[in-house]
């Protein structure tokens, strides 16, 4: 995606050109604010990780407040669903206190059989009831996006979005693999909008009148916040295995889904589908989205602070290998597609890469040997197709932006890899 000379005086230039991608250097995560080098995983976990994690929530996704202890209530089920794969059921999530308190319907897929397993935790784009063809699954009652083609009428989905994101989630596949899945609307926690916040957990949680602050959370983080309230049920949940929960996202919410893993130190292991900009993505390399134009079309994601490195990437204070190395030494999967170049698959892959030596202060291979080099000037990629890493995962499937099949399977391995569980 790229803009033409007539609305750059709105519309922030961007361009998927290798030979336009300027010389950077990295901030090293290793030496600290002090200047002196990190050199032990004790030094990593007593205070380095905390001054990376202070920087990230001061000058990108802000600041979010303490969560208080969630209320669930089972909704609907438990049903046996999936020709009897799963058991299904819905809680009610509450996530805030007082008398109208934010809620999320969490939807939950765990094997039909005794015992607590491993699960995946997701936020989705469209709602609960357009990750399965299942009919008795209701259909959002919160604040959609307007459409133009009857998926949503009145802010609210239709039945028309019923089972609309069923090819991003391949329940046959996740379920049969032994792992159930748990999720809900990313919407339940903020709407997209840059008015969202009226309607989501930071209205509720911003004290009346008062202005966000310019390192404040916004959308990205309170979407974030809300995947480590529905952690906090699920270590709760008879039938969930809480040492092994993954987090997994796709797009800005793989952005989410970065965060939260990288905050909340329960999510066992942490997958970022074509998160991008903000997410995986090396800012410094500004090819595809740039912060300038993430802040352009987004500016409700990021915290105020975070406007003042548009077009100033050298100025930032981290960039996204730190956001991955922050989750150190847990497993990490980032995926790219080679079509999707608005998200830099190289800039994903770079990243990955990048974090290898906080992994190896724990004695852990991240991605390991790279067998394969980048030329500057060349629209290279890292190679379609070919899984690989040790600790940190990372593949390019060959396609567009989405998550389908191919992903998961590649997941699931990681998972089992990293689960023990095909030992
Ligand atoms: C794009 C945005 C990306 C990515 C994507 C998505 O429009 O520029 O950062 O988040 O949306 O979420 O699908």
């Amino acid at each position: 995606m790229s803009s033409t000379a007539s609305d750059q005086a709105t519309r922030p230039e961007t361009h998927c050109d290798e030979s336009r991608v300027p010389e950077y250097t990295l901030p090293d995560p290793l030496i600290d604010n002090a200047g002196r080098p990190v050199t032990s995983a004790e030094q990593w976990m007593s205070y380095r990780r905390a001054e990376i994690l202070e920087l990230f929530r001061t000058y990108m996704y802000g600041h979010s407040p303490q969560r208080s202890p969630v209320r669930a209530t089972l909704v609907q089920g438990p049903v046996v669903a999936l020709d009897g794969l799963a058991i299904r059921r819905i809680v009610r999530v509450e996530v805030t206190d007082g008398p109208d308190p934010a809620y999320a319907d969490l939807l939950i897929y765990t094997p039909n059989r005794p015992g607590k397993h491993p699960v995946f935790l997701n936020l989705s784009f469209w709602g609960n009831h357009s990750v399965s063809m299942e009919p008795d699954i209701p259909l959002s009652t919160k604040w959609y996006r307007p459409t133009e083609n009857g998926l949503v009428i009145n802010n609210r989905p239709t039945e028309k979005s019923r089972g609309l994101q069923v090819r991003r989630y391949p329940l046959d596949l996740i379920l049969s693999r032994g792992y159930g899945l748990a999720t809900c609307y990313y919407g339940d926690f903020e709407p997209d909008d840059p008015e969202g916040w009226k309607m989501g957990v930071r209205g509720k949680l911003q004290p009346p009148g008062k202005p966000f602050g310019p390192s404040d959370w916004a959308a990205i983080s309170a979407w974030s916040w809300g995947l480590s309230c529905a952690m906090d049920y699920l270590e709760t949940d008879e039938h969930v295995d809480p040492s092994k929960v993954a987090v997994i996202g796709h797009s800005r919410l793989g952005k989410a889904a970065l965060w939260a893993g990288a905050q909340d130190e329960r999510f066992a292991l942490v997958i970022s589908n074509c998160s991008g900009e903000g997410g995986a993505a090396i800012s410094r390399r500004c090819f595809g989205e740039t912060v300038a134009a993430i802040n352009y079309l987004f500016p409700h994601w990021f915290c105020e602070n975070f406007k003042k490195f548009s077009n100033n990437e050298a100025a930032l204070p981290i960039d996204q290998h730190e956001l991955i190395a922050l989750i150190a030494p847990r497993p990490v999967y980032v995926a790219s597609a080679s079509e999707d170049l608005w998200a830099d698959p190289k800039g994903e892959f770079l990243a990955a890469y990048h974090a290898e030596p906080v992994y190896r202060l724990f004695g852990k291979t991240g991605l390991g040997r790279v067998d394969f080099t980048f030329e500057r000037g060349v629209q290279d990629l890292p190679p379609a197709e070919r899984p690989m890493g040790d600790t940190i995962g990372y593949h390019m499937r060959i396609g567009r932006h989405d998550i389908l099949r191919y992903d998961w399977e590649q997941y699931l391995n990681f998972a089992d890899r990293h689960f023990a569980r095909n030992q």
